[in-house]
């Protein structure tokens, strides 16, 4: 039987005829390739979990002061290695290692990346959706990289990349003015056309934050999210990618606030934050940190944290105007 995965095209054949030219003509799509092929291995690992060794943790904690999941090492292996050896990546760092990886400071090296290889992974032991998550950006000139080069605002972002490893395992790439999502076909191991152009509906239909924080809120807060109540219904995964990617196609508005245990947020900018706030803003929507657009803020560390507010603009800028009274 005829299947719509016959007549779609690949993810480089999408990747070439959209992208930046620019960002083609320096090899992103190697980069694109190189993190496909590191998804499609945590993709094949997540759906075999309990049989290849891939529940539970290693005993570790991680810079994040969290239990490293199995799977979060074998991920962070993974993506690691892909980016390293693509022949196009002068540096990256990732959410379970302390300090950056330098690759090369040649010319011919002129991306960055910054990823959450495995994020949501307290939801693997019970087969709840993970994802994985890239910040994608070029030098911004040909002097050496240090630590400093990755300290970057996240508007600067040439593109930004997630996976979705849920009913199905959904690539999405955002670039400049664009926003595709590409599902993997397990069978021939490509990820295809999917999602056209994707923009986020401008009815949002859900709230997503989890409510059982909501005491150790700060009042402005708890009134903004009383608002949301009274309007929308509540999803909440607690898995960022799954809530996120949700909102993206369904429209919604996601928070992961600051509060009085950790007034910073619990997400990360880095590699979670600005990534995802790139793809709101690219489909139409908006991702603050309750006081400043997200891809705004300078890092000044690379595991820094921030809150999150993201989702439908116009629900964004209500709440914002809920906490600024
Ligand atoms: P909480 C998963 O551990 C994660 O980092 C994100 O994927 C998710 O949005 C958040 O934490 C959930 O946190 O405190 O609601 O369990």
């Amino acid at each position: 039987m005829a299947d719509a995965g016959d007549s779609l095209k690949t993810l480089a054949e999408v990747v070439a005829e959209t992208a930046p030219a620019e960002l083609v003509a320096d090899g992103f799509l190697t980069v694109v390739s190189a993190i496909a092929d590191g998804a499609k291995h945590v993709s094949g690992l997540t759906r075999r979990a309990g049989l290849a060794g891939m529940l539970g943790d290693t005993g570790e904690v991680n810079v994040q002061g969290e239990i490293v999941q199995v799977l979060d090492a074998a991920g962070t292996d993974a993506f690691v290695t892909s980016l390293r050896d693509c022949g196009v990546v002068a540096a990256l760092a990732c959410e379970e290692l302390e300090d950056a990886v330098f690759v090369s400071d040649a010319a011919d090296h002129p991306y960055i990346v910054l990823f959450d290889p495995v994020d949501g992974s307290n939801n693997i032991d019970v087969a709840v959706t993970i994802g994985s998550i890239f910040a994608v950006y070029r030098r911004s000139d040909d002097s050496a990289v240090t630590e400093t080069s990755l300290l970057r605002p996240g508007r600067e972002q040439c593109a930004a990349v997630y996976f979705v490893y849920g009913s199905s395992t959904v690539m999405v790439v955002a670039t400049e003015g664009r926003v595709d999502g590409f599902t993997l076909e397990p069978t021939s191991g490509e990820f295809l056309h999917s999602h056209d152009q994707i923009q986020i509906p401008s009815q949002c239909a859900a709230y997503s934050v989890n409510e059982g924080n909501q005491s150790k809120w700060f009042p402005g807060m708890q009134a903004a999210v009383a608002d949301l109540r009274a309007e929308y219904g509540l999803r909440y995964v607690g898995s960022l990618v799954a809530d996120f990617h949700r909102d993206l196609l369904k429209g919604g508005i996601f928070l992961y606030p600051g509060d009085v245990k950790s007034p910073g947020g619990k997400l990360r900018l880095g590699y979670e934050a600005n990534p995802l706030c790139f793809v709101a803003e690219q489909a139409g929507g908006a991702g603050t940190t309750g006081t400043e657009r997200i891809l705004d803020v300078q890092p000044k560390l690379l595991h820094q944290r921030t809150p999150l507010i993201v989702g439908n603009a116009d629900v964004v800028e209500r709440v914002v105007a809920k906490l600024a009274e």
